[in-house]
């Protein structure tokens, strides 16, 4: 964090606004010529961001209440609190000053917002052995289907689990408006982690991180476009144990064919479903004895299908050393899924989104979300770790 931003946040202001930084666009010396100006004021709504462009050259700076909040040539405002924002703008170019003034008049929304999930675009659970569980399949299903049922899942206030299998599964869900990125941490992502109570280390358990993207509707088209995700930077997301790009194959398991036991006594078939990855490891997910259905997803007639996305480290361990007690460690913070849903460690700072070189971006709030399962490991007796969300919500809203 820059000292000047620091200096905004003793102000007190930066908590009831975000002002976004765009890069500066080069121009000649004659748009200065072309600027007319400010308009008299600007309204907008809470929860929608405003965009100003000063379309012009020079050392540009925009401040509100008097507090220096972005120099660049366009503004990106959003507030959740209704109020009116004195706003200047001052251009310094070859020598001369000027200095421009008008006010934000930020509104109450004409439409009824829910701080919730509003809606699910996308559903893929890898495989898992509590595909077809939650949500339930019911033969005949399709892909449509089951997105439906992620909905009914998902959306609203009473949202429930949903599971996204092994490594790469994802679901992708948004709000009826814009989380604004303030001070802190924005967003709060549902799960269903927990501490375990014998659990050596007090922050492990049943802890599965789910890796976290979000995007900004940034052309307003009301959808996320591929130029608009960024991934949450977790604690983990510049370790070199975490690998970025990592890509899955599994292949469709031929459901009636002989299982090949294990020795671990609640394996009944070790050679399940076979996967590849893109670092030439292969391998066979397991299926044991207290879920017996199919761990491939039967909605999905593919004969293989693939998942790519950053992958951490492996984080459960046999505590026990007999097979009896796997324990998942929580990462520090970024994730999904990951600590128990009162523990700060559920909640995300948008601020902490890079972009696909890991450099931090500035946005001013996000209207999707994607979370896809991070891990790769098969916990022993307690099977693949998987991901599992059971909604998501607007820290800000009220
Ligand atoms: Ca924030
Ligand atoms: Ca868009
Ligand atoms: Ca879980």
């Amino acid at each position: 964090m820059t000292k000047r931003s620091i200096n905004y946040l003793k102000t007190g202001i930066f908590s009831l606004l975000f002002v976004g930084m765009i890069a500066s666009c080069k121009h000649d010396d004659n748009d200065t010529l072309n600027f007319n100006g400010l308009a008299d004021s600007y309204t907008v709504e809470r929860f929608e961001v405003l965009n100003i462009s000063a379309n012009t050259s020079g050392n540009i700076t925009w401040s509100i209440n008097n507090i220096d909040v972005s120099q660049s040539s366009e503004l990106e405002f959003i507030s959740p609190a209704v109020g009116t924002y004195p706003l200047t703008l001052t251009i310094k170019n070859n020598g001369n000053i000027n200095t421009y003034h008008s006010k934000i008049i930020v509104e109450k929304e004409t439409a009824t917002y829910t701080k919730y999930i509003s809606k699910v675009l996308e559903y893929r659970p890898a495989v898992g052995q509590f595909v077809h569980d939650i949500p339930e399949y019911v033969s005949g299903n399709t892909a449509n289907d089951m997105l439906e049922s992620a909905r009914k899942s998902l959306v609203g206030a009473k949202s429930s689990e949903v599971t996204l299998g092994g490594f790469g599964g994802y679901v992708v869900f948004g709000f009826d408006h814009t989380i604004p990125n303030l001070e802190g941490r924005d967003f709060k992502i549902l799960g269903n982690a927990f501490f375990g109570n014998a659990a050596i280390d007090p922050r492990s358990g049943s802890c599965e991180p789910g890796i976290i993207m979000v995007a900004y509707d940034r052309n307003k088209n009301g959808k996320p476009d591929d130029n608009e995700w960024y991934e949450i930077a977790g604690s983990e997301y510049f370790k070199n144990t975490t690998v970025k790009d990592y890509s899955i194959t599994y292949f469709k398991p031929d459901e009636n064919k002989i299982p090949v036991s294990g020795n671990l006594g609640w394996d009944i078939d070790v050679e399940y479903i076979k996967w590849k990855d893109n670092l030439g490891n292969t391998g066979f997910k397991t299926r044991n004895m207290f879920h017996l259905q199919s761990y491939y997803p039967l909605w999905i007639t593919d004969a293989s299908y693939t998942f790519t996305g950053t992958r951490l480290k492996d984080n459960y361990y046999d505590q026990s050393g007999s097979g009896a007690y796997w324990v998942g460690k929580s990462y520090e913070y970024g994730y999904a899924d990951n600590a128990p849903n009162t523990d700060e460690a559920s909640n995300i700072d948008i601020s902490w989104a890079v972009d696909r070189n890991g450099k931090y971006v500035k946005l001013p709030g996000i209207n999707f979300i994607k979370v896809h399962t991070g891990i790769n490991q098969e916990a022993g007796r307690i099977g693949e770790v998987s991901t599992e969300v059971s909604g998501a919500y607007d820290l800000h809203f009220q």
